[in-house]
């Protein structure tokens, strides 16, 4: 019986939102805001940690009591508050706030005036034009509805890579355990590590195959059981998302990943390579005639028609095959190559440990340095730095660095780029940090030319060394915002700035394509996590992976380099 961090914290968030529509405290409905969060930016699944016996209360933002209702909605999946409040309101209000736009204020009216209770009434109201009219609705939010409500009535819908993984740890731990299994594969998009996935296929290699099936279909998450057959079977499990199982035999294990992991495109190609060797290719093996040749490993499997390894998150019909034909294959970054996060908050702005604490944490992992990046003061932070603020953290900063041992922390500042292009801090005390990290938060919907106009001029300031998250998307929240991203990398380029992948999950801004088309122009990109907390620079990994799916080789990358060598690049022209 497991029940997973992002569905805890969507427990959370409902019952915040429910409360807010009460008109509940204040301070109780962020309690319970702040714990989601928490919640959610662990990088472990909270109902691990407690049958570990892990103390609760040493999160940040969980007291006695919260720590309590977790272990409670650990043990009994349900929130008995919620349940409760059930009762009085319909709990599937708090799903309107999933669109863009609405937040619990307008819930209200739209339960008050137009008694719309759910998503679906929602979106019927909004294509039959009765939003029309209602304080706060004008067309933008209206727009948002019906795009919202219809990924929800499709059932196309994606999920974050990372909501997979805690999900697929899952799966696969429940899987291992079965007697003769030797191999659990997660293959498919998630193995490639796409920034989301559609479903999950996961490959298993035993001899009985009826057992792992077995386990399979009877794990405590299964809503409804798709498909089952003697070596594979489907299901949907509570969370929403479709899971595929296939057992293989041994001797096929290679053959049959290289068939699950696809992509599609990929095994096209492979397969018409192997048609003009006269081989044939499928999730058995590899067959010349009727006779199998191979199919152990993958790299086995490649071999067949002249082709070296290709990792997994190359394979799209992007020129991997080629490339692998001829020795061309990058050798891709890896996590161990990381050396320091150039992007984290500490409790001075939005995050919530100290600059001790995330230095800690960064020694920890092995890093050399880490730049404590905390937001200026602007619309939407309330407790951005303003100078005088900047300027006394960079003396604790000095002075933690005279202090600490095998890390080096850098001073430095997440500035807000004005809507004019100008930034938020003076540069009388941008030019005294160690590096400066400019990003935009808000005027999100300028046309592409004033937007790169506009991050163009951040860049024109001779202090800005890094531009976080140029795209200022929000997986499944907000658009990308419009930019003419060719002319951006070569203004950064000609400049001597860097634009960042950010690793939150929900960000992966820059994306994988845009990775690839940097190192085309040679510029080089940094890989941050924009860590709030001290878990979650466990993020790293997830900005490598697209790095990885745009081809990135350590070089590639700024903060790969010890950091003489950082300060060295970092310096502009
Ligand atoms: P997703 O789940 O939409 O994020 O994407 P995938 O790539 O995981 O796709 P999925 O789950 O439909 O199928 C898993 C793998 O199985 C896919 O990457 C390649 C293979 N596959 C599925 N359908 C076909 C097909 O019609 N032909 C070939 N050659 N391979 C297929
Ligand atoms: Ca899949
Ligand atoms: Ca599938």
């Amino acid at each position: 019986m497991t029940i997973h961090n992002p569905q805890i914290a969507n427990l959370f968030n409902r019952y915040a939102v429910l409360l807010e529509i009460k008109g509940a405290n204040p301070f109780r409905i962020r309690a319970y805001r702040n714990a989601a969060r928490t919640i959610e930016n662990l990088p472990r699944d909270v109902a691990a940690m407690l049958g570990e016996g892990a103390d609760l209360t040493e999160l940040p933002g969980i007291g006695d009591d919260l720590a309590h209702k977790i272990a409670d909605i650990v043990a009994t999946e349900q929130f008995g508050e919620l349940e409760k409040l059930k009762h009085r309101l319909p709990v599937a209000l708090a799903d309107l706030t999933e669109v863009p736009g609405i937040g619990p204020k307008r819930v209200k009216t739209l339960f008050r005036l137009r008694k719309i209770k759910s998503l679906k009434e929602l979106a019927a109201a909004a294509r039959k034009g009765r939003l029309k009219g209602l304080p706060g609705f004008g067309p933008k939010i209206e727009a948002n509805i019906l795009k919202i409500a219809e990924q929800h009535l499709t059932s196309n819908r994606r999920y974050k890579l990372s909501d997979a993984q805690q999900i697929a740890n899952s799966l696969v731990a429940n899987l291992e355990c079965v007697p003769g299994v030797a191999k659990v594969t997660v293959a498919g998009s998630y193995r490639r590590r796409k920034e989301t996935v559609g479903d999950l296929d996961i490959l298993v290699t035993c001899a009985a195959s009826a057992a792992v099936v077995q386990k399979f279909v009877t794990f405590s998450e299964v809503q409804d059981i798709l498909a089952k057959g003697s070596t594979r079977a489907s299901v949907k499990l509570k969370s929403g998302i479709q899971v595929d199982l296939r057992v293989v035999p041994e001797r096929s294990y290679g053959a049959a990943l290289v068939y699950f992991t696809g992509s599609k495109a990929h095994n096209i190609a492979l397969r018409a390579l192997g048609l003009k060797s006269h081989l044939k290719f499928n999730e058995y093996g590899v067959f010349r005639g009727k006779k199998w040749i191979a199919g152990r490993t993958e790299k086995e499997v490649y071999a067949q028609v002249g082709l070296a390894f290709i990792e997994p998150e190359l394979r799209e019909d992007q020129g991997e095959i080629d490339a692998a034909k001829t020795g061309r294959l990058p050798k891709l970054i890896g996590l161990a190559d990381i050396k320091g996060d150039l992007h984290v908050h500490t409790a001075a702005s939005d995050g919530e440990a100290s600059i001790e604490q995330m230095a800690d944490a960064a020694k920890a992992l092995g890093y050399q340095y880490i730049a404590i990046t905390d937001h200026s003061k602007h619309i939407g932070i309330t407790h951005g730095l303003d100078v005088r603020r900047l300027a006394a953290q960079m003396r604790k900063i000095a002075t933690l660095n005279a202090k600490l041992h095998g890390i080096e922390i850098l001073k430095s500042v997440e500035v807000d780029i004005l809507a004019d292009g100008s930034l938020a801090l003076p540069d009388s005390i941008l030019e005294d940090l160690d590096l400066v990290v400019a990003a935009v938060h808000s005027k999100f919907d300028l046309d592409a030319q004033a937007q790169t106009d506009r991050i163009i001029r951040a860049m024109d300031n001779p202090n800005v060394n890094i531009i976080a998250h140029p795209f200022g998307r929000l997986l499944e929240e907000r658009e990308p915002c419009q930019l003419d991203i060719q002319r951006l990398m070569k203004a950064a380029l000609e400049r001597g700035c860097h634009l960042e992948v950010n690793g939150q999950p929900s960000r992966l801004d820059l994306s994988d394509v845009h990775c690839r088309m940097a190192k085309e122009i040679g510029l080089k990109l940094v890989i941050s996590t924009d860590a709030h907390t001290s878990e979650t620079l466990a993020y790293m990994r997830y900005g490598v992976d697209q790095a990885r799916r745009g081809w990135l080789e350590a070089s590639d990358v700024l903060n790969t380099r010890g950091l003489a060598e950082l300060r060295r690049l970092l310096k502009r022209r």
